[in-house]
């Protein structure tokens, strides 16, 4: 049982390690609010992206659906809708009126 332990924790040991060189090698896990396209910034692209969410059109740069990964980054309120009132939201925080 001492021996099945062990080898127990060297595997966590391993994950916690693989875990942590992805977290170094990987994208930052941690998005930027209003930051719609996932490109680290908050832009004049992501009040467009939103804008297209909320008229129900395609990703225009890629001219596909958006993800529900995209809506979710686009309703900055988190009120479980894409409205005016998040592009609102978008706006301020690209103007730096809020965060
Ligand atoms: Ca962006
Ligand atoms: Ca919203």
């Amino acid at each position: 049982m001492a021996s099945k332990k062990e080898t127990l924790g060297g595997l966590g040991g391993l994950v916690l390690l693989i875990g942590g060189y992805l977290l170094l090698k990987g994208k930052p896990i941690i998005s930027v609010k209003g930051d719609v396209n996932g490109d680290g910034k908050v832009s004049v692209a992501d009040i467009t992206h939103a804008e297209y969410i909320i008229m129900g059109l395609p990703n225009p740069s890629t001219g596909e659906a958006y993800t529900a990964e995209w809506i979710a980054r686009a309703d900055v309120n988190n009120d479980g809708s894409v409205d005016m009132g998040d592009v609102v939201r978008i706006e301020n925080i690209m103007l730096g009126i809020e965060s």
